[in-house]
Parts: structure tokens; sequence; C-alpha cells
């Protein structure tokens, strides 16, 4: 005899609602299994059921409204609001051309306490934005009811967003009633279960505006300190290089493009105290190995920098996720941050998301180059902005020689920089850390040659350092 539950996940499958196959989630990662509760509208007897199922979970017993994410969570709480009378709230998926109120339909009054309902859970975005707005209006949003939790760190996104996750069944548990009911094999369910295992990592991006730090509603990324800009963003990377930032009051990136892999080392180890970055092209080492990045690795952690390959990624998505992660190099392993080119469009981006099994990893796009000639169009530039808009839970930020984005979650890098010269004989062009990051907007300058070839390099970075910082620090003062 089946549970009630166990019942209801065969017959769930029964109709299609749970894929195996290969997948693009929202977010762009590949996922073996889908859960498509959309269809459930055509079935009203097991609609019925999911709701009674998810009503049974509630955390708490007593809500004065009900809302359902949209679309699928629409029905469900439909279903519950009309079977325990409460009344409940629409809020619209659209987001140009509302106003915050009109977002919402339905009647509410101040501070009444409102119970999410939403069918699968991932990152917890989709939830994340309507109690951002539900919030906004002052409704009291502590709670939100799912149906399937996909383990993927939406649980903990969301805890962390002060809303309490209270799931039905976990994808972990769902594929143990699949199997044993004969509906899967084997085979399907340990590939959905290492899947699970290997991804658990997601994060949630708020598409709201965001305050900067002198409390305007601007989002000028120019104006707003390094402490208000960790808010805007969940990419653990942006985050970690923010807090690297404020820590050590340093923009420095050093390029430390030498050729052996002991002066890489050495660069890494004197030069590590006063840069948040440290930038290889690790294809140039004549010497490479894997103690190479093992050591790099250690001295990252010993003096809290975060390590930026500069392989500058141009293929389609497939090649990429080969390069990134396959080859001597396997990049993906040592590597937090990576450049890429926007040319081949978002797939570039897929390819390198497929590889990072769950590490925490980010990429940034090169939208405009430094050196002369560069074939940078402005709908080029336009592009990037574009694919990392829609890719934001892996995107960083962009290299270029101008403000490209206003967005405070995204961070600039620009290379280029270097006193008292124009550029080298092969186009390079330079500009000082104060006109990179004053004139031209740069979060973080790039400093190759100005450094590693200088009489004295830890006294040249101190220099770079300072002056960078110093020149951030009167741009969100004026
Ligand atoms: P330099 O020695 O400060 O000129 O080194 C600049 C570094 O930044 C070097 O590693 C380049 O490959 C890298 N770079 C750049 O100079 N210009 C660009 O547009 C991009 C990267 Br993208």
């Amino acid at each position: 005899m089946l549970t009630k539950l166990e019942q209801c996940i065969v017959d769930l499958h029964k109709i299609g609602v749970v894929k195996f196959g290969d997948f693009t989630l929202k977010s762009g990662m590949q996922s073996p299994v889908y859960f498509d509760l959309r269809i459930i509208i055509s079935y009203p007897k097991l609609l019925e059921t999911v709701a009674e199922l998810m009503w049974e979970a509630r955390p708490c017993e007593k809500y004065e409204l009900v809302c359902g994410v949209a679309y699928t969570g629409l029905p469900i709480a439909t279903v519950i609001s009309t079977k325990q009378d409460i009344p409940m709230l629409i809020r619209r998926k659209e987001t140009k051309g509302y106003g915050t109120k009109k977002l919402v339909e339905g009647n509410f009054t101040d501070g009444q306490s409102c119970l999410m309902i939403e069918d699968v859970i991932v990152s917890g975005s989709s939830v994340f934005e309507t109690v951002e707005t539900l919030r906004e209006l002052e409704l009291d949003v502590k709670d939100a009811l799912v149906f399937l939790d996909r383990e993927q760190g939406g649980a903990a996104n969301l805890k962390s967003m002060d809303i309490n996750v209270v799931s039905v069944i976990s994808m972990t548990e769902m594929m143990s009633i699949l199997l044993k009911q004969g509906c899967v094999t084997e085979e399907v369910s340990d590939s959905v279960l290492e899947f699970v295992r290997s991804h658990t990592a997601t994060s949630i991006v708020s598409k709201k505006k965001t305050t900067c730090n002198n409390g305007t509603d601007v989002m000028d990324r120019k104006k707003c300190s390094l402490e208000s800009r960790i808010a805007t963003t969940s990419q653990p990377l942006t985050k970690k290089l923010f807090e690297i930032m404020i820590a050590k009051k340093s923009n420095l990136c050093v390029a430390a493009d030498v050729t052996k892999s002991d002066e890489l080392l050495a660069l890494a180890e004197k030069l590590g105290p006063h840069i948040c970055l440290l930038k290889t092209h690790i294809d140039i080492l004549t010497d490479f190995s894997k103690d190479t990045v093992e050591n790099l690795k250690n001295l990252a952690v010993k003096h809290n920098f975060l390590i930026f390959e500069d392989r500058k990624f141009g293929d389609i998505g497939n090649t990429v996720a080969n390069q990134y992660v396959e080859g001597m190099y396997n990049i993906v392993d040592w590597a937090d941050l990576v450049t890429a080119h926007g040319l081949p469009g978002d797939g570039i981006i897929k390819g390198l998301m497929s590889g990072t099994s769950g590490k925490p990893r980010g990429c940034v796009l090169v939208s405009q180059m430094s050196s002369t000639g560069a074939l940078t169009t402005q709908e080029y530039v336009n592009g990037c902005q574009k694919i990392a808009e829609k890719n934001e839970y892996f995107v960083v930020g962009f290299v270029s020689q101008s403000c490209v984005s206003e967005n405070p979650r995204f961070v600039i890098f620009t290379p280029g920089v270097q006193y008292n010269k124009k550029g080298d004989d092969l186009g390079q062009q330079y500009n000082t850390p104060r006109t990179a990051v004053l004139e031209k907007g740069a979060d973080v300058i790039i400093v190759g040659r100005g450094i590693t070839q200088a009489e004295d390099p830890v006294a040249a970075a101190v220099m770079y350092k300072e002056d960078g910082f110093k020149a951030y620090l009167e741009r969100i003062s004026e």
C-alpha cells in the first residue's frame, strides 16, 4: 500500500511531470532531470492532492493571505485559497511598466501574514523576487511552501534572506520513491543523485533596483561603496572579491605574465599581500605542472587573493567546456575567474557553467580590449551586457576601457594601466590608475609590466595599490 505522497509521485511521473534527459534550467545549468508541474492543471484531482500535501506540510497554522509564485504556483495557491478560505494574491511576472503596487493583484492591508506557494525551488530566485515585492508593500512574509526542493541551495539562499522554506519532498526522496516503484532504472536515479550532489551551490541575484550607500535609489555603480555593493549580488566570487578589496584596501590585480613557474610563484608570494587578484596566462609557462597551480592555490589562501586566468575563451559552448575542464591545465580546478569573449553568444557561458560541477566559479566578459584598433563596436558592448544580465549567476563583470555597465553588481576590470607610458610597440595603450578609476570607471586595475618589470616590484605594487584605492575613495565621495 503506497502512502499518499508515494502515490502522488508515481502519478506525477505517469503524466509526464518528471522528465529525464538533458535540460537547460533558467539559470543556464544543464540538468538530467526536469520537474514540469505546469501540466498539472490538466489533472484537477492530482492538482488537489498536490495542494493538500503542501497544505499539510505548512510550517504555521494560520496565514491571512496566500500568494502563488507565477505561473505554476498560482493554480496550487488557488486550490489552497478556496479550500482553506484564505484570500489570495497574485504577483505579476511582468517587470516593466508596473509600479510595485500594480504588480500585485488582490486586496491586502499592511502587516498581514502571507504564505508563499511555489512548485519547485532551485536557487530560490523566483520566490525571492516575489517576496521582495510583497515585503516592499509591507506584507509580513516569512514562509515559503514548495512542493519539490531540488536541493540546489535554494532553501539556504532564502534562509539568508530570512525566508523559511518548507518542502513536501526533496529530489533525493523523490528519486528513491521512483526507483522503489520501478518508474526509473538505477542508472537514471544514480545520474540524478550525482547531479544533485555536485550542484548544491546556486545563487540568487536580485533584479531589483539597488540602493546605493548614499541612500539614493540610483543604480550608479561608480558612486556605490564596495560595502554597499556586496548586498547587490549573490554571485559568491563577486561578494568575495568585494570583501577582499575592502579588507586589503586594494583594487589592484597584477598580471603575472612570466614564463617560469618559479617566477610566477615568487611574484605571488611577494605581491600577494597587496593584490585582490592575480591574473595568469597559464599557457605561457614553459614548465607548467600540477604543482604550479597547487602552490599558487596555497599562496592565494595565504595572502587572500583570487586567481584570475585570462584564457579569453572564445569558442562554442561544447569546445569551451572541454578547454575549461580537460587537457593539461584543468583550469576550472584552480582558477576562480576566467575571461571569455561574448562573440559566440551565451552558449559560451553555458559551456563554462556546465564544467564547474558546482564549484564556485565566475567569468568575466571581454567587452572592450585595451589595444589600438580593437574591433569593439557599441553593438558588441551592448551584446556582452545582455549576456551578462541574462547570466547574472555566473558573470562577475567585464574587462573594459569605459563604463560599460552602471549596475553595481558587475565589476569592471581595466587592463592597460601603467605610469608614464603611452603604450608598447605591439598595440598596448596605457592609462594611469587615477584615469582608469576616475575617468574610465574601473573597479579593478590590471597592471602587468608596470609592476613585474619595475626595479622594485613590491614598491611599485604598493604605489599602484595606494593610488588606485585612493582614486576609488575619491570617486564614491564625489
Ligand atoms: P601589461 O604588461 O600591463 O600591458 O599587461 C596587461 C595584461 O592584461 C596582459 O596580461 C594582457 O594579456 C591583459 N589584457 C590587456 O592588456 N588588454 C585587454 O584588453 C585584455 C587583457 Br582583455
